[in-house]
């Protein structure tokens, strides 16, 4: 009987081992290659995916970090605000013109229906404000805000500027606008982005919203964002 080569040392049974065992151990061989490839490519695979969310995790904290900032504005009753003048409050941003001839309106009515919805929670602890940024400060005048925003929100501040803070404010939060052509009437429409942003009470972009999103969607993630706030600040 033929053990282990070790075991014995008779030259049959030694080529009678190898012969018997070397088919099994190339096919072992092969196994272990392929099971050893395979575990590379996994651990490659897996490096490659930490990678990737490390890049998406920063690319997400440096484009929250940048958003909004500061600004300085004339309000509908002629009063100058600036970023500071919110600090402590909730607000959320939208930016448009009064000339708009349905988005805005939408969009205004549609920022009046979550507030309200927010205003109706008896557990939310902070009320949210509304601030209607002009990105057409040539005609939208204090007075022009005033007298449009009141179809909205009571709380509804209308925010306008020279070129040049609305300019800044609007690069601050990178919305984008572009006048069109001046009809026979001078009218013209003035393209520009549909977005909200949620700021919380240190002045800090939480959230954005787009056209999409409902007043309800809007409301409860803003109400999600003041109630994570209120557990960590009390
Ligand atoms: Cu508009």
């Amino acid at each position: 009987m033929c053990l282990s080569p070790s075991e014995n040392i008779s030259l049959i049974c030694l080529r009678y081992y190898y012969l018997s065992i070397q088919p099994v151990s190339w096919q072992s061989l092969a196994a272990i290659l392929l099971a050893g490839g395979l575990v590379a490519a996994y651990v490659r695979w897996e490096k490659g995916n930490k990678r990737e969310e490390i890049r998406k995790q920063k690319s997400r904290t440096i484009g929250i970090a940048s958003l909004g900032g500061e600004f300085t504005l004339t309000d509908h009753t002629g009063k100058v605000k600036t970023n500071e003048s919110f600090l402590g409050q909730w607000i959320i941003i939208y930016f448009g013109f009064t000339h708009c001839p349905d988005i805005c309106p939408d969009e205004l009515d549609k920022l009046t229906a979550a507030i309200k919805i927010v205003d109706d929670l008896k557990k939310v602890p902070y009320k949210l404000q509304p601030l209607f940024v002009s990105v057409d400060p040539e005609r939208d005048t204090p007075k022009q805000m005033a007298e449009y925003i009141k179809d909205f929100h009571p709380r509804l501040i209308g925010l306008t500027g020279t070129k040049e803070q609305v300019d800044k404010v609007t690069k601050a939060y990178r919305v984008y606008y572009s006048f069109g052509p001046k009809d026979s009437d001078n009218d013209y429409i003035v393209d520009h982005s549909i977005i909200m942003y949620l700021i919380d009470p240190e002045g800090n972009f939480k959230e954005y919203y787009g056209q999409n999103r409902s007043a309800k969607e809007i409301a409860a993630s803003a109400v999600n964002h003041m109630l994570k706030y209120k557990a960590v600040n009390g």
